[in-house]
C-alpha cells in the first residue's frame, strides 16, 4: 500500500553539508532527500524543517492526524522539549526518532531523548541512512 510518510527536521539541520561534515557527512538533506523520493517512487514523502519549537509542535499537530508516519529529528530539542514530547503523545500517527550520529556515544547531555518513549522506535548512528531505516520501518508496519 502506497504511504505519505512526513519527515521532520529541527534546528541546526539546514545546515546538513556545509558545517561539520566530520559528525554529520558532507550531503546536503536536499540531495538525500531526491535520492529517497527516487529510491521509494510508490510512497508520497513530504518533507519539513523548522528552527522553532513551537513550529515543530505544530507540524506535527497538521500532520499527525493524516500521514501514515512520520520521521522526526528533533535535533537538540530532542534532549529538551516536554512539548514535543506531548505533541507526539497527542496525535495518531507513528513516529520514529531518528538521528544522524550516535547520540549515546556523545556528551552526556546527548544521552536523553524526552521523546523516545512516546515514539514507536528510535534509530540513532547510521548517518543520514538512519532516516532510510526510519522510512523503511514505517513502510513495512
Ligand atoms: O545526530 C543527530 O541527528 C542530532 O539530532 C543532531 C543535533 C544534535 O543536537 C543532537 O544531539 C543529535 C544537532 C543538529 C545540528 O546539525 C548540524 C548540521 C550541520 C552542521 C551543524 C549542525
Amino acid at each position: 500500500m502506497a504511504k505519505r510518510i512526513v519527515i521532520i527536521n529541527g534546528p541546526n539541520l539546514n545546515l546538513l553539508g556545509k558545517r561539520e561534515p566530520e559528525i554529520y557527512g558532507h550531503q546536503t538533506f536536499d540531495d538525500f532527500a531526491m535520492m529517497l523520493k527516487k529510491e521509494f517512487p510508490e510512497h508520497t514523502i513530504e518533507i519539513f524543517q523548522s528552527n522553532v519549537e513551537g513550529e515543530i509542535i505544530n507540524l506535527l499537530h497538521n500532520q499527525g492526524f493524516k500521514a501514515d508516519g512520520i520521521i522526526i529529528n528533533a535535533g537538540g530539542y530532542t534532549h529538551t522539549s516536554v512539548a514535543i514530547a506531548d505533541a507526539i503523545v497527542a496525535i495518531p500517527s507513528p513516529v520514529v526518532e531518528v538521528h544522524i550520529s550516535n547520540i549515546h556515544s556523545r556528551e552526556p547531555y546527548r544521552h536523553n531523548s524526552l521523546l523516545a518513549a512516546n515514539c514507536k522506535g528510535v534509530i540513532a548512528g547510521f548517518g543520514l541512512n538512519s532516516y532510510r531505516l526510519a522510512l523503511i520501518a514505517l513502510i513495512n508496519s
